[in-house]
């Protein structure tokens, strides 16, 4: 399997993935929601932007508790979204369009109503007794102190069974007992129904929680002054505990090697982890990508982060992961549907430098070595929308509206035309989620008339860098960088490539490496060249050069930290 973009390298090396959450992208047939024809009828807009991959959320049977993630058949196709004939008419024209289909599997847990459920707990003794996560009640108490991430005690109790069982997301997402061989046989028949029916990948949601500790051990307490893990809100009692027990599990290495055995048999098809609320997301994730027997790739939430982004944040994240691998590709995201956007998170109010920072988000996270994942809507700018409680629909975020904002936030339609009702998302009279008056001067049609609009900023960067084997396949070393400034070189056999960002508001002055001369601008966004001696940066600027020693060579413009990412 090749690369499009270079003999003998896999697709998904250096590929730029982007998300699409099917209910929020485009309706197209006037019922609120959106749906596979919808993603199908955009393919143009799509291809447009320069990507390798879509990842589409769950489309799959569910009684919608948590939007798709509550899966009730995992071979079918849920006729609001519509039809497996509509599945394969997607894949087809996307791969007409040489875009990978990637889509997403909820194996940690089903639905309540998923026939192997309602099975499980009918008795102690069915076929399936086992095969989710059963225990006696602790003297009227549930067996243990494990918390649900959405909130309360992660055990329910069943009349039926007389037994809790475990949940680690909301009371209808019952935990799939991954002990048991049997369920990761039946898992394993799952994958290959989608391979077979021509995937090019899974995104595994939550695939850090598939397996939980058989001895049932209290989680301890988080001491005073503990740092908590990345992607969970300090607000969240989830936060207060160090969540070794009901997750994360070493043992979970195992159940993910079966999963790539059934992968290995479709050459060039991989399955992509997302490793959450972990205490340290980068080495696990890099745990879960070591070698060829494990996942071909995974995110973490290191950059799933309320606190700002600065240089540091981002050197941290690549230390961690360059401690830990040895060239598998990792997978870089800033912003998902579970998680606020970036403009809103991180960006400066002021409405000039907020546009300023959007650009540079997206050129940093497309340098980064690895893969990428970008959330719909990133590439226009948009900003989290505020949701008022009584439209709320995320059961996690109702379920915390007190303390912090859910998920709906991220999840509002795209917008399409701006002179449309709904912007064009939908022909109903209102979509499954409300749209945000925000967005009326970011819509798609505006910013694709508008040269110097953002999305076009985007196509065209996306594209740029799609051909630089540097940024695509490229080693990494960070130079010196403080709070404020980000400066790392991209390598390859035949590109050498600065790249520095100013994460900040303030004007800042790098001075060039005695003996050094930039050579060569490929990108940039106001910076200002003096003299050829320094570079100021303007806020939230970046450039794109070839820096070399005064006779062109390449230099060795080294920081004495040694490369932190080989070339992959
Ligand atoms: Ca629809």
């Amino acid at each position: 399997m090749t690369s499009k973009f270079g003999q003998g390298a896999p697709w998904w090396h250096g590929c730029v993935i982007y998300e699409i959450y099917i209910r929020s992208f485009y309706d197209s047939n006037g019922d609120g929601i959106g749906d596979l024809q919808g993603i199908i009828e955009q393919l143009d807009y799509v291809e447009s932007l320069g990507v390798d991959a879509i990842w589409v959320t769950p489309f799959f049977p569910s009684p919608m508790k948590d939007f798709g993630y509550d899966v009730s058949d995992y071979c079918g196709v849920d006729s609001r979204f519509g039809t497996m004939d509509d599945f394969e008419q997607l894949i087809e024209a996307a791969h007409k369009r040489d875009l990978k289909v990637i889509i997403d599997q909820v194996w940690s847990h089903t639905s309540d109503i998923h026939p192997w459920f309602r099975e499980s707990r009918s008795s102690y003794d069915n076929a399936k007794a086992d095969w989710y996560i059963w225990a006696d009640s602790n003297e009227g108490r549930p067996p243990n102190n494990w918390l649900s991430i959405f909130g309360g005690s992660a055990w329910t109790w069943c009349n039926q069974r007389q037994q809790y069982y475990l949940h680690n997301f909301l009371e209808c997402q019952p935990d799939l007992n991954w002990h048991n061989p049997e369920v990761v046989n039946a898992i394993s028949k799952v994958a290959e129904f989608w391979l077979d029916k021509g995937i090019d990948g899974f995104r595994l949601d939550a695939c850090n929680y598939y397996m939980h500790n058989r001895r049932m051990a209290d989680n301890p307490r988080r001491t005073k002054g503990m740092a908590i893990q990345d992607g969970v809100s300090a607000l969240n009692p989830y936060s207060k505990y160090i969540n070794i027990n009901n997750m994360s599990q070493v043992d979970n290495l195992h159940s993910i090697k079966r999963i790539r055995e059934v992968l290995d048999k479709y050459p060039g098809r991989i399955a992509m982890g997302e490793i959450v609320a972990a205490d340290d997301p980068g080495e696990m994730a890099a745990e879960y990508v070591r070698g060829c027997r494990r996942l071909h790739t995974a995110y973490n939430s290191s950059l799933l982060v309320e606190r700002p982004l600065t240089a540091q944040l981002v050197v941290d994240a690549l230390e961690d992961l360059g401690l830990h691998l040895e060239g598998e590709p990792i997978c870089w995201t800033a912003c998902t549907h579970d998680f606020p956007r970036t403009r809103t998170r991180w960006g400066p109010k002021d409405s000039e430098q907020s546009d300023a920072f959007c650009r540079l988000l997206s050129a940093l996270l497309v340098s980064l070595p690895g893969m990428v994942s970008l959330y719909q809507g990133e590439e226009l700018g948009l900003p989290e929308t505020k949701i008022p409680k009584k439209e709320m629909q995320d059961p996690f975020g109702i379920h915390f509206a007190k303390y912090f904002a859910g998920r709906d936030g991220c999840r509002t339609p795209m917008p399409w035309k701006k002179e449309e009702d709904h912007y064009g998302f939908t022909e109903a009279e209102s979509p499954w989620l409300i749209t945000d008056p925000n967005f009326k001067k970011l819509t798609i049609d505006q910013q694709d008339a508008d040269p110097n609009s953002m999305l076009n900023f985007f196509r065209e960067f996306v594209k740029w860098r799609q051909q630089q084997p540097a940024l695509r396949s490229g080693s990494l070393e960070v130079l010196e960088s403080d709070r404020r400034l980000l400066l790392f070189t991209r390598e390859s056999y035949d590109e050498y490539m600065l790249c520095a960002f100013n994460l900040s508001g303030a004007l800042i002055s790098w001075d060039i490496p005695e003996g050094m001369t930039i050579h060569k601008i490929h990108h940039e966004q106001d910076i200002v060249m003096g003299n050829n001696e320094k570079v100021i940066f303007r806020p939230y600027s970046f450039v794109f050069c070839e820096i070399t020693n005064e006779d062109h060579s390449r230099p060795t413009l080294r920081s004495s930290a040694s490369p932190i990412c080989p070339i992959m």
